[in-house]
């Protein structure tokens, strides 16, 4: 009983997808050491290329957005001929895929790039590296004026690569503890300046560099994730509630593709969010909007029949089964999740 989950649906005027189902954006470190997408994984993606749409895994706009190893990017011509075998290949396929668009902020790592790490304030979390651990997070440098206007510039240079590489659109990465989110937060931001301090100054950097990428390759083709529930390199501050009252308002006018969840569990409540966070930003926001998180096709259609949400993205069961979509479709059985999945594309 999953024919919900196989209807075609309209994003907009420009792009439909096949089905309800997106695969997440899932970091899989196997990027080259020069950051450039290998032949491994344009076959990655091709087989997964039954789903609505394929999100990319995460890929940093510029080096000082690394914070994890052999992430790939998007600022060099090899990093852009790289994507194109892959998005021809999932194309190819008939499929459709968007790259989602990170910088890491405060949990980058000089280690990566020997520069500076940059971040709305100068102030860093606990803890290291994952997969290098010896690697523990630096204080950050709270970015200037100057650098704020430059990663907005460095956030649509990243979009118009992402299209010269094949991509039907990207999804900005403001969610899960990285550099937007860190705007979005009070334990990341105490700017005292236009980017800090109220709801608007907090919302003002991602609204920018939402606009600027809309302005690179139109609205059509960009989407956005948030976390309104900090749960991942970031406390929790009931003030934040308000930063995301008004940011979800005032993305209402962008005809953004779609606005994503970005969490790990749909199941965790936020008490200054009033419950799940994905109810939270159905109330706010009415436009398409696709929820995530530990779902299984059953309880997808539960959620988008009733109205919750609109699509489905599905992360680590897409790991498991590159079939994903053609064994719900026929009732097989899927193999489960495992950690150890992750060894291997
Ligand atoms: C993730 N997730 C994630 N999110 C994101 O926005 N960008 C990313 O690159 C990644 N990378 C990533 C890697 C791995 C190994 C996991 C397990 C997760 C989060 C992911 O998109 C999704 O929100 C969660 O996995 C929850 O969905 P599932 O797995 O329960 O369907
Ligand atoms: C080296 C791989 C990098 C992957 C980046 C994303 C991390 C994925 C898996 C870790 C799970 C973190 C879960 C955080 C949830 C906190 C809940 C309170």
């Amino acid at each position: 009983m999953t024919a919900t989950l196989f209807q075609a649906v309209a994003l907009n005027d420009s792009i439909t997808l096949e089905n309800r189902i997106l695969m997440a954006p899932l970091t899989r470190c196997m990027a080259d050491d020069n950051l450039v997408p290998t032949d491994a994984m344009a076959a990655y993606y091709a087989k997964r290329a039954g789903a609505g749409l394929i999100i990319s895994e995460a890929t940093i706009i510029r080096p000082d957005g690394q914070g994890y190893p052999n992430t790939p990017g998007l600022f060099t011509s090899a990093q852009i001929q790289g994507w194109r075998k892959v998005t021809d290949a999932v194309h190819a396929e008939g499929g459709k895929i968007f790259a989602q668009l990170w910088h890491v902020g405060r949990v980058a790592h000089p280690h990566f790039f020997g520069g500076e790490v940059l971040a709305p304030s100068a102030i860093g979390v606990e803890g290291t590296v994952p997969r290098m651990r010896d690697l523990h997070y630096v204080t950050p440098k709270a970015a200037s004026l100057d650098e704020v206007q430059q990663l907005v510039k460095d956030y649509a240079k990243a979009a118009e690569n992402a299209i010269e590489a094949g991509f039907d659109g990207v999804e900005i990465h403001g969610a899960n503890g990285y550099l937007i989110d860190q705007f979005l937060h009070y334990a990341a931001n105490q700017r005292e300046d236009s980017y800090g301090g109220s709801p608007e100054n907090m919302a003002r950097f991602a609204l920018e560099v939402t606009d600027a990428i809309i302005d690179a390759i139109g609205h059509e083709r960009v989407a956005l994730r948030l976390s309104p529930g900090a749960y991942f390199n970031m406390e929790q501050d009931a003030r934040d509630r308000a930063v995301f009252d008004y940011l979800l308002q005032a993305l209402q006018s962008r005809q953004l593709a779609y606005l994503h969840v970005g969490i790990f569990d749909d199941e965790m409540r936020f008490d200054y969010l009033g419950g799940r966070v994905s109810d939270y930003m159905r109330a706010h926001y009415q436009g398409t909007l696709v929820g995530v998180g530990g779902f299984t096709p059953d309880s997808a259609v539960q959620a988008i029949d009733s109205g919750r949400f609109d699509l489905v993205a599905i992360g680590r069961p897409f790991i498991a089964n590159a079939d994903y979509v053609s064994k719900v479709r026929n009732a097989e059985p899927l193999v489960s999740y495992d950690d150890s999945m992750l060894a291997t594309l």
